[in-house]
C-alpha cells in the first residue's frame, strides 16, 4: 500500500507557513532519465485514450509558432528574476497598512515591473522536448473581485510575454462586481492597448468565481479555455506542454505545477515536482506527496505527465468543447469553493483524465486568508458548495464528510436534481470506482468496517481527538454523539483514523498518539475483536484500556486482561 499520511505537504489552501515555507517548496532536482516525448498515457479503463491528433480541432492549425520572446532582466528593479523584494524602511508602516486589503504585500507588488522577468524554472529536459508543431488556440479567462492592478495586470502580462502569440486566441477578464475604481474604465482603456486582444466583462452582481467563470467561457472563441487566478505569473514554457497534452487526448484537463509566490515579499518559489492534490473528510483540498505508485508509472521520469486525483482548482486548460460535453461547472455554487473538487470528481469519473504537467510552472500568490466578503458567510458559502459535491458525487462516502460536522449536516445543498441527472446522463461512474482506480490512497478509506463513536463499555466515555493536533495523545470524553471529534473509521487496513490521523503507539505502554495516517500498519494496526471487545494493537500485543482515575481523559495502552474497561462498543454508527 501506498504512503499518505505524514507526507502531508500543506495544510490549508496556502503554503505551510510554520516550515519557513514547508516541504512544498523545493526546485526540482537534475539528473533524470532524459526521455524526449512521453507519447501516451496508457488505458486506465475507458478505452477512449487515442493516438494521433485529435480530429475536433479543425480550425488555425498552425505549421510553427514563433515562441515567445524572453524577458529580459531589468537591472536594479525590485523582485526581478523572482527575487524577493525588499521593503525600504520608510515604506514598512504603509506595507503593513495596505496588507489587509489584498491578504498580500501590495507596496511590494507595486514597486515590481509589470514585465518583471523570472528565471526560468523547468526541469533541464523539459527544454529538450519537442510538441507538436499544431497546437490548438487558447483563451485565458481571468476572474477577480477586487483584485489590486499590479497583480492582475502582472498575471495578464505575464501570459503575454510567454505565450507563442500565435496560440492566444484572446484574453478575457471578468470583473466579478469589483468596487475599485481603477478595475472599471481605466482597466478598459488599458487592455484596449495591449498587443494582444483582451476585454472585459462584468457580472451584473456579484456571482462568486464559478459563475464568473461560467461567463467568461461563454465568449470564449479559442479551442481551449485556460482559466487563471488573477494573481499569477506564467513563466517560459507554460503554455505549449499543457496544449500539447490536450492533443493528444481532448479529454485530458491538465494543469501546471503551481510555484509560490510569497505574499510578502513576491518572491517567486518553485514549488515540488512530487506533489499532487488530494483531500480531507471535510472536503478541503489538499497537497500530499505523489505516492511510489504513480511515480512508477511514470518510469520515474519527473517531466512526465501525472495524473492527480484532485487539482487546486484555479489553474488549468480545458478543450472548449470538452468543458460543456462534461458539465462545465455547477452553477448552484456560490462565491468560492467546492468547485476544485467537484471538477475533479467528475473529470474521472466520467471519463475523463487529470494531470499535472510538470514542464509547465505558473506562480500563484498564495494567501492565508481571503481579503473580500463572502455575502451571507464564509461558512454557510463553502458548506453549501462542499454539501453539492458530497450531494453528487460521493455516494456512501459523503457519510465522511457530514460525519465531520454539525455545520455540514445543517448547511443545505440546495436542489442536485440537475446535476445528479448529468451524472446519469454521462453514464458516469461511482466514487468506489473512483477511490479503487484513481485514490487507493485517499484519507476516505476504500472499505472500511465502522464509522461511529467509539464507547468505553465501564466508563461510558468515547475516544475524543479533543481537536489536538498532529502526534499529541489521544484524548477521551463524554460521549456526545455529535459526530466531529469523536468520529472514527476502524478501516480493513486496520487503522483507526480520524480524517488524517491515526492511532498509533510506538512503545507497548504507549502513549496512544494521533499521527498522520500512513496506511502501513506497523504502529498504526488494531485489530478490534467483536466478541471480547478488546482493540489490540497488533505490534506490541496490547490493548486499548479506560484511563485510569488520575488522568481520566488520557487512554491507555496496557497487557490485555479482558476486563471491563478494555471493552469498547463499536456500536452507535454515524447516522446523518
Ligand atoms: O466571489 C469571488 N469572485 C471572484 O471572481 C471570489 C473570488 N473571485 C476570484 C478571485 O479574485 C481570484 O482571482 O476567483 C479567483 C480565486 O479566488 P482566490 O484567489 O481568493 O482563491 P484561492 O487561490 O484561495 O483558491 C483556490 O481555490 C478556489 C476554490 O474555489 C478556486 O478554485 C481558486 O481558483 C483556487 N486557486 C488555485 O487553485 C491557485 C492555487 C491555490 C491552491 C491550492
Ligand atoms: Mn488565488
Amino acid at each position: 500500500d501506498d504512503m499518505v499520511g505524514d507526507n502531508e505537504i500543506n495544510t490549508e489552501n496556502s503554503i505551510d507557513n510554520d516550515g519557513g515555507g514547508g516541504p512544498l517548496l523545493g526546485a526540482a532536482s537534475a539528473g533524470m532519465a532524459n526521455r524526449d516525448d512521453n507519447a501516451l498515457v496508457g488505458q486506465i479503463g475507458h478505452g477512449f485514450v487515442s493516438g494521433g491528433i485529435s480530429a475536433t480541432y479543425r480550425t488555425t492549425m498552425l505549421r510553427k509558432w514563433y515562441s515567445a520572446p524572453t524577458v529580459r532582466e531589468q537591472k536594479g528593479k525590485p523582485g526581478e528574476l523572482g527575487k524577493p523584494v525588499k521593503i525600504p524602511t520608510e515604506m514598512k508602516e504603509l506595507a503593513k497598512e495596505k496588507f489587509k486589503e489584498n491578504q498580500f504585500n501590495l507596496v511590494a507588488s507595486d514597486l515590481i515591473s509589470l514585465n518583471r522577468s523570472l528565471t526560468d524554472v523547468r526541469h533541464e529536459n523539459c527544454k529538450k522536448k519537442h510538441y507538436p508543431s499544431k497546437l490548438p488556440t487558447t483563451s485565458i479567462v481571468i476572474v477577480f473581485h477586487n483584485e489590486a492592478w499590479s497583480t492582475l495586470l502582472r498575471t495578464v502580462w505575464s501570459v503575454i510575454n510567454r505565450s507563442p502569440r500565435s496560440l492566444l486566441k484572446e484574453i478575457i477578464l471578468v470583473d466579478d462586481a469589483s468596487e475599485r475604481d481603477y478595475l472599471g474604465k481605466k482597466l478598459e482603456e488599458y487592455v484596449a492597448t495591449l498587443p494582444v486582444h483582451t476585454f472585459v466583462l462584468r457580472t451584473q452582481k456579484r456571482s462568486g468565481l464559478i459563475r464568473a467563470r461560467l461567463l467568461g467561457a461563454e465568449h470564449v472563441t479559442g479551442e481551449v479555455i485556460t482559466f487563471l487566478d488573477a494573481h499569477c505569473e506564467c513563466t517560459e514554457g507554460w503554455l505549449e506542454p499543457l496544449l500539447a497534452r490536450i492533443v493528444q487526448n481532448r479529454r485530458t484537463v491538465v494543469c501546471p505545477i503551481i510555484d509560490v509566490i510569497s505574499d510578502e515579499t513576491f518572491e517567486y518559489i518553485t514549488a515540488s515536482d512530487s506533489t499532487w492534490g488530494g483531500f480531507n473528510w471535510k472536503l478541503n483540498f489538499r497537497w500530499y506527496r505523489v505516492p511510489q505508485r504513480e511515480m512508477e508509472r511514470r518510469n520515474n521520469d519527473r517531466t512526465a505527465p501525472l495524473r492527480t486525483p484532485t487539482m487546486a482548482g484555479g489553474l488549468f486548460s480545458i478543450d472548449k468543447d470538452y468543458f460543456y460535453e462534461i458539465g462545465s461547472y455547477d452553477e448552484g455554487m456560490d462565491i468560492w469553493g467546492g468547485e476544485n473538487l467537484e471538477m475533479s470528481f467528475r473529470i474521472w469519473q466520467c471519463g475523463g483524465i487529470l494531470e499535472i504537467i510538470p514542464c509547465s510552472h505558473v506562480g500563484h500568490v498564495f494567501r492565508d486568508k481571503s481579503p473580500y466578503t463572502f455575502p451571507g458567510g464564509v461558512a454557510k458559502i463553502v458548506l453549501h458548495n462542499a454539501a453539492r459535491v458530497a450531494e453528487v458525487w460521493l455516494d456512501e462516502w459523503r457519510d465522511f464528510y457530514y460525519a465531520m460536522s454539525t455545520g455540514a449536516r445543517k448547511a443545505s445543498a440546495g436542489d442536485v436534481s440537475e446535476r445528479r441527472a448529468m451524472r446519469e446522463r454521462l453514464k458516469c461512474k461511482s466514487f468506489r470506482w473512483y477511490l479503487e482506480n484513481i485514490y487507493p490512497e485517499s484519507l476516505m478509506p476504500l472499505d472500511y468496517y465502522y464509522l461511529g463513536e467509539i464507547r468505553n463499555a465501564e466508563l461510558e466515555t468515547c475516544l475524543d481527538t479533543m481537536g489536538r493536533k498532529y502526534g499529541e495523545k489521544i484524548g477521551m470524553s463524554y460521549c456526545h454523539g455529535l459526530g466531529g471529534n469523536q468520529v472514527f473509521a476502524y478501516t480493513k487496513r486496520h487503522q483507526i483514523m480520524s480524517d488524517d490521523l491515526c492511532l498509533d503507539a510506538a512503545q507497548s505502554l504507549g502513549p496512544v498518539n494521533m499521527v498522520r495516517c500512513h496506511n502501513m500498519g506497523g504502529n498504526q494496526e488494531w485489530v478490534y475483536d467483536s466478541e471480547d471487545k478488546s482493540i489490540r494493537h497488533t505490534n506490541t500485543g496490547n490493548c486499548l484500556q479506560r484511563p485510569s482515575r488520575e488522568d481520566p481523559t488520557t487512554p491507555l495502552l496496557r497487557p490485555c486482561n479482558f476486563s471491563r474497561g478494555q471493552q469498547w462498543l463499536m456500536e452507535s454508527k454515524f447516522k446523518w
